[in-house]
């Protein structure tokens, strides 16, 4: 059972992949791993290439599921194909990462790149440079099963909420006018 397995704290397994094309994605990736710790959900993270280590790629999507991955997080910058062509091997769910990366045409190229897989082959893209929307997605997906990770981000869409009342709040204080919150 899903369950039993990641909410075990015991089981140490990794359940999420975070792979990028090169070690200078890790300023951007750190938010998946960063957001992924504040989940407590275990992951592993590592340089994966698509096109400067194709056999390691390969090897990495091929063996994901069979070593207790559930969602692989894919960052790539350029022309990035690693989301979509881990994708293409592993039957497990891929989110991808476009970057901003020093040889980019303003971040379109990796969005492009990631956003635009033929039919058949999805990758969950979400925007530039936001790995922690990557770590939320798939502990969503988690969490589905999980009740422990499901609580986790009811907590945090709450706590996101409460923010957002508290800037309201400020804002009233500064005495802008909003008749919408004057009762
Ligand atoms: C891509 O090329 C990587 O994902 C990175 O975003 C970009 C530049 O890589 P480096 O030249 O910094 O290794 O494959």
């Amino acid at each position: 059972m899903i369950e039993s397995e990641i909410s075990n704290s015991k089981f140490q397994i990794p359940v999420i992949g975070i792979i990028m094309g090169s070690d200078s994605d890790l300023p951007v990736m750190q938010a998946a791993a960063d957001m992924l710790k504040h989940f407590e959900i275990t992951f592993e993270l590592t340089v994966v290439s698509a096109h400067r280590t194709p056999q390691r790629m390969f090897e990495y999507a091929k063996t994901a599921k069979d070593r207790g991955l559930k969602v692989i997080i894919a960052g790539a910058g350029g022309a990035a194909h690693l989301p979509g062509m881990v994708a293409a091997i592993t039957p497990l769910p891929v989110i991808g990462v476009p970057i901003k990366s020093s040889n980019s045409i303003e971040g379109w190229d990796s969005i492009l790149s990631i956003l635009q897989m033929p039919g058949g082959v999805p990758v969950a893209t979400v925007a530039l440079n936001a790995a922690n929307n990557a770590a939320i997605l798939a502990a969503q997906i988690i969490g589905a099963f999980d009740e422990r990770i499901g609580k986790k981000i009811t907590d945090y869409k709450q706590n996101l909420e409460k923010e957002v009342y508290e800037k309201v709040q400020n804002l009233q204080s500064g005495n802008y006018p909003n008749t919408f919150d004057t009762k």
